[in-house]
């Protein structure tokens, strides 16, 4: 196209008017609500998405039509850089600018003004990959979205029902196809076919472990893991559970991660099925989230969560790393984790490797854990991977063990650079990676899980009327606004032995988040529920409590 075709624009701009008294918000994970009123949202994100192609010559862009964790009736859609990272935070602004232009018209002025001051070339080509997870109103937003793309001429590659990671994958190996950091074939039988080979690789020689029980969340991941089970074959035995991704209502429902970290409970679904010892894993409705568990011999529950995964793997890393005569000072392995992590999990990692806390978000994890030669992320509802820098990648391949068990554990490090999906965690591989560590660790759940106790912890979650007056501050740990609120917060933690707590706006839920832990159960709980108490208080609102 050689310039914009404003009434070409218009006029497909019309047929998805922007409902009247809604304000759309590029949140946590881009925008996210009802699913039926976001077809106007996401028919612009497809004019955006092109536009971001464009600015970035012709690059590929993704676009992720999901609500994740949400309930079945949300939905939610979100862009993907080339890398296969989020978008850029500076376009973040941009897109809540084009969702809440309030016609047409002003939709178009609004494009213009982003063409000249992102200075665009819209003669550029424009590529964009999507897909979309299960929800039933995936296909009409999908339209509303290939509408959006034919209004600005872009290319559209529709990759149809997909896992959030298997995309984001997609998108890096469309772009780095025939470079010199080619990331890997751009389908799914290619992303298995790595996942598999790798995985096999690693557990060479293990002995074969008893079943793993997954939780599907009747989700998207799904039909994913379906296929994998095939390319794994003999190396694991895998049971699905919780696959029903076409019954009306049951995504997310009573099942998945967010589920089981919530409630910190078995899904109802398992109850009988899971046997004592036996370890499970639920995904998220995109899965992108994993929270392994197990009953003990008295047929109590254990949460494996993201914290959790995140210390058998940060440390089984960093032994590999020694064995390999790789360590040093220019190769540092470290963590990242939120608030949410579980105060225990920071003391267990910070004995042991650098840790740094950053706001709710793969985004600000991710980038966080650029800074290392190996970067771990988590975050405790079970998001999380680990990233390994082209400094890092360089020195493994150029390094010359010199022993044979370097050589093993070089080998084994470069293997797991193939096993984890490097763009977004992707819960499958990250299972596959902790059945890695478990196999080479020779670890039951139990004696994973002793690797630290966790502190007694409860997520409660307030509706107020306008959760936009809560401000954080020093990575949301502290509240700025409403002013006076964070003092009445502190003055009641300094209440409780080993107290912590703090409170935060949902940037996917329209809810405010009360976290809190202290040495005892029955003293968090009161923690959390007077620090709730003190939110509805302040602004009003109904506390709905759910533990964490
Ligand atoms: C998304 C984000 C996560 C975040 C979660 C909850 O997850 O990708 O980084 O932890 O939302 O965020 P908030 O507390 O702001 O609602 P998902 O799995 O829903 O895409």
């Amino acid at each position: 196209m050689s310039s914009l075709d404003v009434d070409a624009i218009i006029a497909h701009a019309d047929q998805y008017p922007k409902p009247a008294g809604v304000h759309f918000q590029y949140g946590t994970a881009g925008f996210r609500t009802r699913g039926d009123i976001l077809e106007s949202v996401v028919f612009r994100v497809g004019v955006l998405a092109a536009l971001r192609s464009k600015k970035l010559d012709g690059k590929t862009i993704g676009v992720m039509i999901t609500a994740s964790h949400n309930p079945e009736h949300d939905n939610g859609v979100k862009l993907v850089d080339p890398r296969g990272e989020m978008l850029e935070a500076a376009w973040e602004i941009h897109a809540t600018t084009l969702a809440n232009a309030q016609t047409s018209q002003e939709f178009v002025q609004t494009v213009q003004t982003l063409i000249s001051a992102a200075n665009i070339d819209i003669t550029k080509p424009a590529n964009v990959v999507y897909a979309r997870d299960t929800r039933p109103t995936g296909p009409a937003l999908v339209a509303a979205l290939e509408l959006g793309l034919k209004a600005i001429g872009a290319q559209g590659r529709n990759e149809g029902v997909q896992t959030t990671p298997v995309l984001h994958y997609f998108v890096r190996c469309i772009n780095s196809k025939g470079t010199k950091d080619s990331y890997g074939d751009d389908s799914v039988d290619g992303y298995m076919k790595k996942l598999s080979e790798s995985f096999k690789s690693l557990v060479a020689g293990k002995t074969r472990p008893e079943p793993l029980i997954i939780d599907c969340a009747n989700g998207v991941g799904a039909p994913t893991a379906e296929i994998l089970v095939k390319y794994l074959g003999e190396s694991i035995p895998l049971i699905l559970h919780n696959t029903a991704i076409s019954t009306k209502g049951a995504l997310n429902y009573e099942c998945g991660a967010d589920y089981v970290k919530t409630q910190q409970r078995l899904p109802p679904s398992l109850n009988g099925v899971l046997k004592p010892g036996q370890r499970a894993c639920s995904l998220d409705g995109d899965a992108d989230r994993l929270i392994y568990y197990y009953l003990d011999e008295r047929g109590h529950f254990h949460m494996l969560d993201g914290d959790k995964i995140a210390a058998l793997v940060a440390a089984f890393i960093i032994d590999l790393v020694n064995l390999a005569g790789l360590s040093g000072d220019d190769f540092k392995v470290g963590v990242v984790q939120t608030a949410y992590a579980n105060g225990s999990s920071t003391k267990y990692l910070a004995d042991r490797m650098p840790v740094k806390c950053v706001p709710t978000g793969v985004k600000h994890l991710h980038h966080a854990a650029e800074h290392y030669s190996v970067g771990v992320y988590f975050e405790a509802n079970g998001h999380g991977t680990v990233l390994f820098s082209p400094s890092a990648v360089e020195a493994m391949k150029s390094h010359k063990p010199s022993t044979p068990a370097q050589a093993s554990a070089l080998q084994h490090l470069i293997n797991l650079t193939e096993l984890i999906n490097q763009t977004v965690g992707d819960a499958l591989s990250d299972m596959l990676l902790v059945e890695v560590v478990l196999a080479h660790r020779s670890f039951t759940g139990a004696e994973w899980n002793s690797l630290y106790n966790d502190l007694p912890n409860r997520l409660v979650k307030v509706v107020v009327k306008d959760r936009n007056i809560f401000k954080t501050e020093d990575a949301e740990r502290r509240l700025v606004s409403p002013v006076g609120l964070q003092e009445k917060v502190d003055e009641l933690v300094r209440k409780y032995d080993g107290g912590r707590s703090f409170v935060r706006p949902s940037g996917t839920e329209d809810v405010v988040r009360v976290y809190a832990e202290a040495t005892s159960r029955p003293q968090t709980d009161e923690l959390a529920l007077k620090v709730a108490q003190l939110v509805y208080d302040f602004t009003g609102g109904d506390p709905m409590k759910r533990p964490e």
